[in-house]
């Protein structure tokens, strides 16, 4: 049995665990670089840190704790809808000590509201949900954050080990028979919105790949032409291919000698061959996926390779089971700054052999971001109903760069079709021909 005050040490950790993560991600560099947009897709890395803060003041202070504003002047600067990431730095914002000293204000305040929360009752404080909610939102933006230092040009300022090498490569596909599952989840206390509610769905066989495409495997792709082959891509897909004048992951440097090299947070490294490749967008891996006479997964079908137990028939937390990750499960949190090697996490495989759906790189799918039946917008429509229908491709699994709060078997990521600035890879699927 969970008590509260179990719920309030945990609550305390995973808050904790963020705000540690934030500061690192913003005290490696100076004041300048902090007010620097790196990158027309990205905010200045002090927006960030201040609407950390001020989703906490929102959520945690005044709606939760019923308090007065800490600041009540700057919430249109740090919503999010009201200016476009690429208008940001032109904003009069808080300057690197004033959002420093904000979001320490705001969190002694959510300290306290977090002390006297009965974390039951009411629907936002059941089960302490908005603090839950809070902490995936700081680390969903650490996650973008680390995509900013990814973007920044100049020397390295991050420092991590090596991810682990792998112990044997899984080969091939692994075969799922159809039938029922439940998908999403009414019962995980800290899910968000959009992964609400439970549902069956029924699937026909499908086979999938045992691990994510590898460097080496797309390597391969680009040499057969994939780049050059019209037939291979969508209408939209190519159209983007020649506009955006893509011919390999974002990040990808060919020396001329014909070796491949990966610019990773500031450093060149030779590409690795059996780490799975990351920063492609949804049209590549799309194009990939043909290009190997095979398809994108569904969600549905990602969501049944990571969670069905063939021998309960339950959908689980993880694809090894219930249990929280750790570090042999899989790689998360940031502890490596890149994904680890194929066949590097087997006690993170699920029961029937896929490798890797969870940690290393987001997994695109073939879906689209569309409410589940029943969807009920909680606590605010900006989180994940006005996305919905729009154009966005959902991405599944979390990367390195995903803290292990905001990321299970059931969590949903989506983005454009064309972005690639994320630490976003795939796997591929197809159709069996007779059902198994
Ligand atoms: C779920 C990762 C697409 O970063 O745009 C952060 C998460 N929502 N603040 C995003 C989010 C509000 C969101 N993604
Ligand atoms: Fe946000």
């Amino acid at each position: 049995m969970t008590t509260p005050e179990d719920v309030r040490s945990r609550l305390a950790d995973v808050l904790t665990r963020a705000r540690d993560r934030s500061r690192a991600l913003t005290d490696c560099v100076d004041d300048d670089d902090l007010v620097t947009q790196h990158s027309p897709l990205m905010s200045p890395l002090v927006w960030d840190l201040a609407h950390i803060g001020n989703q906490e003041e929102l959520w945690l202070v005044r709606d939760v704790g019923g308090r007065e504003p800490v600041r009540r002047d700057i919430d249109e600067l740090y919503d999010a809808f009201a200016h476009p990431r690429s208008t940001r730095p032109a904003l009069p914002l808080l300057n690197p000590t004033e959002a420093r000293n904000y979001v320490a204000q705001v969190r002694d305040k959510a300290w306290d509201v977090l002390d006297r929360s009965p974390l039951r009752g009411r629907r936002l404080e059941d089960e302490g949900f908005a603090f839950a909610m809070i902490a995936q939102h700081e680390q969903q933006h650490d996650e973008t954050m680390l995509a900013t230092h990814q973007l920044r040009r100049g020397p390295a300022v991050l420092a991590a080990p090596a991810a682990p090498r792998t112990a044997a490569i899984p080969r091939g596909e692994v075969v799922v028979p159809g039938g029922e599952f439940e998908m999403g989840t009414s019962t995980d206390p800290w899910a968000l919105d959009n992964e609400r509610p439970a549902h069956r769905v029924s699937l026909p066989a499908f086979a999938i790949d045992a691990a994510p495409v590898t460097n080496a495997q797309y390597v391969e792709f680009i040499a057969d032409g994939g780049y050059r082959r019209r037939e291979l891509w969508s209408e939209r897909g190519w159209a983007h291919r020649v506009d955006a004048e893509l011919d390999a992951p974002q990040f990808w440097v060919d020396d001329g000698t014909g070796s491949w090299w990966r610019r990773a947070f500031g450093t060149m490294e030779p590409l690795r061959d059996h780490q799975p490749v990351v920063h492609v967008c949804w049209f590549e891996a799309d194009a990939y996926a043909r290009w190997a006479g095979r398809r994108l997964p569904t969600e549905a079908e990602w969501e049944r390779a990571a969670r069905w137990d063939p021998v309960s028939g339950r959908s689980r937390r993880f694809p090894w089971g219930d249990a929280e990750p750790t570090p042999e499960h899989a790689n998360l949190g940031q502890r490596h700054l890149e994904p680890a090697e194929v066949g590097a996490y087997p006690a993170g495989a699920s029961p029937l052999g896929v490798h890797q759906l969870v940690g290393d790189v987001w997994e695109w799918t073939s879906s689209d971001f569309l409410p589940y039946p029943g969807f009920s917008a909680f606590p605010y429509r900006e989180y994940s109903e006005v996305f919905h229908g729009g154009d966005y491709k959902v991405l599944r699994g979390g990367s390195f760069g995903t803290d292990a709060v905001a990321c299970r078997g059931t969590f949903r990521n989506w983005d454009h079709p064309i972005r690639r600035q994320i630490f976003a890879g795939f796997r591929c699927a197809r159709d069996l021909e007779r059902d198994v």
